[in-house]
């Protein structure tokens, strides 16, 4: 791009921000933040030798009539579905050595009040991991670190500083029905009531089971509870040979269309042509099986069901936590971990045909977002600009910490529209992308014992009279 381009494309962007600032300073006050003035840009901005308009007088390749017919010629910066994450630290429910917690639900504000549902575990020891779970392993010891948890839940007026309240629905005490843990809630706001849904776990992990469990239900007149539980699974697992025959996990309920949608999250078990299940690795016997992750949504007229799954299920090919929002006439999703499609920004029209429409760089994981309308089924989505999530699976408990983007069609966050998020020395040497040494090793012979040189070709030219295509 030449630098006169440049300097008119950055005026351009600079005019509009100043623009919008002076407006965003005018109505509110606050610094960076602006009212999105209108959806499309009309200055001409465009990249260089990229016109706005699809080029009908040139050959393109295939990635340039890409760009027109399913990015958009301003890339990044012209599409309302592309954002930067950004993050920051919480107070009150962030890290803690003595206790985990994590996958937080949605954030419901009511009047001045910020609440925020999550899984909570506070026990003697540290969770040992399902491959080293064996039967005679004690009560107390969790297998995971959603292990032995309740719902747990949290307040406040800013989003960054939170006040832990205690206990919302708690595992029951004996009886034969979630009675081990409950974890991974979410929140459903209708009909003046409140309605949380959860992974209820009963009896004691084990191989055998994995992390299979139920969805149930809690309800209550007020966020701050009580909570009166339904004890029954509200979502059904699939049949053995069903895609969600092996889990519900993460429900995710948004109203949409007049009626209660209900994302989940299901493992995909991997199974040899005998029907037998694959191990996930030769080197761990035993270890948990290979699984895939894919979404799907049942639907309801009442909370309390019954939900009908889609016939369209699995309706996301990738994904893990479930994270959603109504947006325009549909529903976004960010899909993140697992996949073809991992690390994306999808959108329905119908709340259940999904297309990829940005790629995203560290999303949030399990974000709760901040959504007001979640459940206004107005058909009319605005988008979220911050919620909570969490970072888990690297030895200490689980904590919450808070996310910001711009997925938002009013309010204008132009610094997380832009820019490339790259990794530095501490993402490249976590612990999940450190080359452990025994792969070194195994590199280092691979290395000493190969066979292969670089080809160093002589190049025979057509003045040679030789057609290199020959
Ligand atoms: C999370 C969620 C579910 C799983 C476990 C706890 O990432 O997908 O909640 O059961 O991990």
């Amino acid at each position: 791009m030449n630098m006169q381009v440049h300097n008119h494309f950055v005026s351009g962007i600079r005019t509009r921000f100043l623009v919008g600032l002076v407006v965003a300073l005018a109505s509110t006050g606050c610094a960076g933040q602006t009212a999105r003035t209108n959806e499309r840009d009309q200055s001409g901005t465009h990249f260089t030798g990229i016109p706005l308009e699809k080029p009908t007088d040139r050959p393109l390749s295939a990635a340039t009539a890409r760009l027109y017919d399913r990015w958009d010629p301003l890339a990044d910066f012209g599409n309302e579905f592309h954002s930067n994450f950004k993050y920051s630290r919480v107070f009150g429910i962030g890290k803690d050595p003595a206790v985990s917690r994590r996958d937080p639900s949605k954030i419901v504000r009511l009047r001045d009040t910020y609440y925020v549902w999550y899984t909570r575990r506070k026990t003697e020891h540290a969770p040992v991991g399902l491959q080293n779970y064996t039967d005679d392993m004690p009560d107390d010891v969790p297998a995971w670190d959603w292990d032995l948890a309740d719902i747990y839940y949290a307040t406040s007026k800013d989003g960054f500083n939170w006040t832990e309240q205690g206990v919302a629905v708690g595992r029951n005490i004996g009886g034969d029905y979630a009675n081990r843990s409950l974890s991974t809630p979410d929140i459903l706001c209708v009909n003046g009531k409140y309605y949380l849904y959860f992974q209820a776990f009963t009896g004691r992990f084990s191989r055998q089971r994995g992390d299979r469990c139920d969805v149930s239900m809690a309800w209550a007149d007020s966020p701050d509870g009580p909570w009166h539980k339904v004890n029954r699974p509200i979502i059904e697992l699939g049949g053995s040979s069903d895609w969600d025959g092996g889990s519900i996990h993460d429900p995710y309920p948004l109203v949409y269309r007049g009626q209660i949608w209900l994302y989940y999250k299901s493992d995909v078990w991997l199974k040899y042509a005998g029907g037998e299940f694959a191990e996930a690795s030769a080197e761990v016997p035993g270890r948990p099986r290979t699984y895939h992750r894919m979404h799907g949504v049942a639907i309801a007229d009442r909370p309390e069901g019954p939900f009908v799954k889609s016939p369209l299920n699995p309706i996301a090919n990738s994904g893990h936590e479930t994270t959603l929002f109504p947006y325009r006439a549909g529903i976004v999703s960010l899909i993140i971990k697992d996949g073809p499609e991992k690390n994306t920004v999808q959108y329905a029209p119908d709340g259940l045909n999904f297309e990829v429409k940005a790629s995203i760089v560290q999303p949030p994981v399990a974000a709760g977002p901040f959504c007001p309308d979640a459940f206004a089924g107005n058909g009319d989505g605005r988008g979220i600009t911050w919620g909570l999530c969490h970072i888990v699976g690297f030895g200490g408990p689980g904590f919450l910490l808070r996310f910001d983007c711009d997925l938002h069609r009013d309010i204008d966050r132009p610094y997380l529209k832009r820019g490339t998020i790259q990794a530095n020395e501490a993402s490249h040497f976590q612990p999940l992308t450190t080359l452990p040494q025994r792969w070194r090793k195994q590199a280092i012979q691979e290395a000493l014992s190969t066979k292969a040189e670089t080809t160093n070709i002589h190049l025979r030219s057509r003045s040679d009279g030789v057609d290199p295509n020959k």
